[in-house]
């Protein structure tokens, strides 16, 4: 397909997110004389993200400031998706968390990151894979409890098992939330290494049996979920809390998927 588009252009505009990967390989590969554009040739930045006013710059046009933007790419704020099992987790969260003052939720990288925006603004920090159980470790053991951490089920066993392990040999109180959507969602739905074995992991790390709960994050749940969240929140030791419900949208591309191997 490059060949080809390459033999019927004069000239070829690499338009292209982040490094210019392509367009040096463009220029390895057919490098005979048609001339290659895009962020090395200077026609586009070498740094920065792409935008309406750029790619219409490259391409010549009259770009003036009140370009206008068509709406399919009209800055939207990024959120959860229609029934989201972290959304669910996030209202019985925020219910649970209530009666204490804010800035309490130690959070992770991953979809459920969204869960700072609104309308949930249930999270209060975030570094990077794997801080959230330490940040809130070191929080509680400065006196600031009750301490919750929120972690996505591969982020856990990514880098998040190492600060559980801190967390019970120096017994500090903290809530640990592990969310099992049984997959690795914001990345494109890559296996995640935690399925089936979280438990197991908590149990192996040396949290007391009784302080790992399951609840499943769903609305016919809530009262329900909302208690469990309390009761471990209040208790002075280290407690897992896992809601375990499938991504929605793995779920419906698995489906799918099956379907398709039954044609
Ligand atoms: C060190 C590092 N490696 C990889 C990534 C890319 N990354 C972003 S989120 C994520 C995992 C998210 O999966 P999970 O914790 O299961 O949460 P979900 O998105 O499914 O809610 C990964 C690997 C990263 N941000 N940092």
């Amino acid at each position: 397909m490059v060949n080809k588009i390459y033999q019927e252009c004069d000239s070829i505009l690499v338009l292209e997110e982040g490094q210019p990967l392509f367009e040096e390989k463009l220029k390895g590969f057919l490098n005979n004389g048609k001339k290659i554009m895009g962020r090395l040739d200077g026609t586009l930045t070498v740094d920065g993200e792409l935008n309406p006013a750029k790619v219409g710059k490259a391409l010549g046009l009259e770009v003036s400031e009140g370009l206008e933007v068509p709406s399919l790419v009209a800055p939207r704020p990024p959120k959860l998706c229609e029934g989201c099992p972290h959304a669910d987790t996030y209202r019985a969260l925020n219910e649970a968390m209530a009666e204490y003052t804010k800035g309490r939720v130690f959070a992770d990288i991953g979809c459920y990151t969204l869960g700072a925006l609104p309308p949930y603004n249930a999270i209060n920090t975030t570094v990077d894979m794997g801080a959230s159980i330490t940040m809130a470790k070191g929080a509680s053991e400065a006196g600031f409890q009750p301490a919750v951490a929120v972690i996505g089920d591969s982020t856990f066993t990514h880098s998040g098992m190492t600060g559980l392990l801190d967390c019970v040999v120096d017994n500090v109180p903290i809530t640990i939330i592990i969310l099992d959507n049984s997959i690795t969602a914001m990345t494109g739905s890559q296996k995640s290494n935690a399925t089936g074995r979280i438990e197991s992991i908590c149990e192996g790390i040396g949290v007391a049996k009784e302080h790992i709960r399951v609840i499943t994050p769903l609305k016919k749940f809530h009262e329900e979920n909302v208690n469990v969240l309390k009761e471990e929140i209040a208790y002075q030791g280290v407690s897992v809390v896992i809601p375990r419900r499938e991504c929605l949208v793995w779920l419906n591309k698995k489906r799918k998927e099956e379907k398709q191997k039954q044609k």
